[in-house]
């Protein structure tokens, strides 16, 4: 249990990397690893820069959004001038794709930027920046729903509910063991010549993904960069087509938070049709759940199949389902032996792959450490569920991990080691919504 001071301490040091990571019009993903604004990473960093500084918070997504494609697509990587991260710019080919002067990838990220206006918004009620918010909100709410209608009509064209993704990092899980069997598929033809830069700047590679996979993700950067990021093409031309249901649930929950903000806007017509969005991909989610071992499974296309493999991804109808059996079955499973009971671990929390699972290993990357912005985002939606009691013991075990002031991009399980980077942004954010008071408004439920 963290005392007083020490939470004080925590939220002092977090604050001092999002503003250390401050480019001045971006916040980095992590001081030298990630040296620009990530999709995902930059609506968990406005959640967090919101519990101090609201306008920055809009300032953040504002960059994000400045960067979205005409189709609608919000790309998963804005550049900053600053070197040192491959694949670079130049790499993905979508000049004339992004907007002029922009320079972007061509893939996405899980849409969790709707649920960061919401808490924008709830943290600005009643304070003397919520006309600033709500004006914010009513200019650019057409972005946030063309974003929401390209997942919906183009990643999800055959109307199942759940989202296509091409390549892993559009899951933002990027080596997690429940792409091994789609990634098999992927055999690297002739590809240019690279550097990886990543594996300079954390020193053990062994937390890394390892060459083989690199050489996987740029073989497929390569085959959708070919068709131009065209989707129709991309199901066709690129060797890795999945249904994933982690970023599916978030699409779930993302389109009620935006009707929400539609209602609140006077949108209603809008408003309706993302509860729809809404409705059909929860339900798509919760009906991917294997019997036999309750967990939500991503279907790989190529295959035909679901896949079955114990990751964290596993727990998306905890974010998503409308089922009060679902939910509690899915509790269960989370409370149990396979994950937070797993024997040795230092702190009770999920790790991203079971840690009695054959494919679990402790220190790579999303095959099995902790990654404190997920523990944080179950959480919280558990507590928009009515489960006070999970979020306050997720809460107070990811505050214990996080007081080594260390801000890891993920975590050892057995040892409490900070791995990959230090001092990332998303995990200092998060570490500020713990320990920032709940906003009083009624916009806070649902
Ligand atoms: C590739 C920035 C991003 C996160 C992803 C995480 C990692 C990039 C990388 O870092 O991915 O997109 O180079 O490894 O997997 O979730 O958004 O923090």
């Amino acid at each position: 249990m963290t005392t007083r001071s020490s939470q004080d301490r925590i939220a002092e040091a977090a604050r001092e990397v999002l503003r250390t990571n401050d480019t001045g019009t971006l916040i980095k993903a992590a001081p030298h690893l990630y040296p620009h604004q990530w999709s995902w990473d930059a609506a968990f960093i406005s959640i967090g820069l919101a519990t101090f500084d609201i306008p920055r918070a809009l300032a953040e997504l504002e960059h994000l959004r400045a960067a979205q494609w005409a189709s609608g697509m919000i790309p998963h990587i804005v550049f900053s001038p600053a070197p040192g991260y491959f694949p670079d710019a130049a790499r993905w080919r979508t000049a004339g794709l992004s907007p002029p002067g922009v320079a972007t990838s061509g893939i996405c990220q899980p849409a969790v930027h709707a649920i960061a206006l919401r808490r924008i918004r709830q943290r600005a009620a009643g304070g003397p920046h919520e006309a600033t918010v709500l004006e914010y909100l009513s200019r650019t709410f057409d972005s946030w729903l063309s974003w929401h209608r390209w997942l919906h009509d183009v990643r999800c064209a055959e109307g199942s509910g759940l989202l296509t993704i091409h390549h892993g990092w559009e899951s933002g899980m990027d080596n997690s063991p429940r792409f091994d069997v789609a990634y098999a598929r992927v055999e690297p033809g002739a590809l240019e010549p690279f550097a990886r830069t990543d594996t300079t700047v954390v020193a053990d590679s062994g937390q890394r993904p390892t060459d083989q996979e690199y050489a996987r993700y740029l073989w497929l950067v390569q085959q959708l960069a070919d068709v131009g990021y065209r989707d129709a093409e991309a199901d066709a031309a690129c060797d890795f087509v999945v249904k994933d249901v982690f970023a599916s649930a978030v699409f779930a929950v993302a389109c009620d938070d935006l009707a929400a903000i539609a209602e609140e806007l006077g949108r209603e017509p809008d408003a309706q049709t993302l509860r729809g969005w809404a409705l059909a991909s929860a339900k798509a989610v919760d009906a991917t759940i294997d019997p036999a071992t309750g967990l939500a499974c991503d279907v790989d296309l190529r295959a035909g199949s679901k896949v079955s493999v114990p990751c964290v991804s596993g727990f998306a109808p905890l974010l998503s389902t409308r089922d009060a059996g679902v939910r509690a079955s899915q509790e269960r499973l989370l409370a149990g032996p396979d994950w937070l009971g797993a024997t040795g671990l230092a702190f009770r929390l999920p790790c991203s792959t079971s840690p009695t699972s054959d494919a679990f290993r402790a220190r790579q990357y999303w095959r099995g450490p902790t990654w404190p912005v997920l523990t944080w985002f179950l959480a919280f939606q558990s507590r928009r569920k009515g489960r006070v009691d999970l979020f306050e013991s997720l809460r107070a075990a990811s505050l214990s991990q996080l007081a080594d002031l260390q801000f890891g991009e993920y975590y050892e399980p057995f040892t409490g080691e900070p791995l990959g980077s230090s001092r990332q942004s998303w995990t200092a954010a998060v570490a500020l919504e713990w320990l920032a008071p709940e906003p009083r408004t009624r916009l806070i439920t649902g």
